[in-house]
């Protein structure tokens, strides 16, 4: 894990002691104790300006924007054009992920007046079309026990 990957309490704001939570399971990570059970590896941001947003949901309420409603949030500094996030500790099972390069680190997806996002954004499978983020089912994906990544290219419009 990241040590620079901030997790952020899933239904609530910034959280002193989750963040020092995730530390100490990157610490655990480095030493081999907790393996990440789904990296999300996102490439292809168009530039290192602020942070990559990344929601992890296990079923389709608030997809994908409200995401106090996802299972897990995290943020990632963006290197090179590259982020990475782990998620670690889950159970096998269905899972989508939702993320935008928030690039002014306001910590929302900019849009323009026609509601078309100015920020990138990248759905688990692809499941981008041209007007946004596809249906949840088309973002499910199967986690096994054995663990997995995700690698997510964000679209820019
Ligand atoms: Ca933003």
């Amino acid at each position: 894990m990241d040590p620079a990957v901030t997790h952020l309490g899933a239904r609530g704001s910034v959280l002193r002691a989750a963040a020092g939570l995730a530390l100490l399971l990157a610490a655990a990570t480095a030493a081999g104790e907790t393996p990440c059970s789904l990296r999300v590896e996102d490439d292809g941001l168009r530039s290192d300006a602020g942070e990559v947003r990344v929601a992890l949901w296990s079923s389709r309420e608030g997809f994908p924007e409200e995401t106090a409603s996802a299972l897990d949030r995290a943020l990632a500094p963006i290197r090179e054009g590259g982020a990475s996030v782990c998620f670690a500790s889950l159970a096998p099972g269905r899972y989508a992920v939702s993320l935008f390069h928030d690039e002014d680190g306001d910590g929302a997806l900019d849009r323009n007046f026609l509601r078309i996002p100015r920020e990138g954004v990248g759905i688990s499978n692809g499941a981008v079309g041209p007007f946004g983020p596809r249906d949840y089912e088309e973002a499910v994906f199967e986690l096994p026990a054995s663990g997995a990544v995700q690698r997510i290219t964000p679209r820019y419009w």
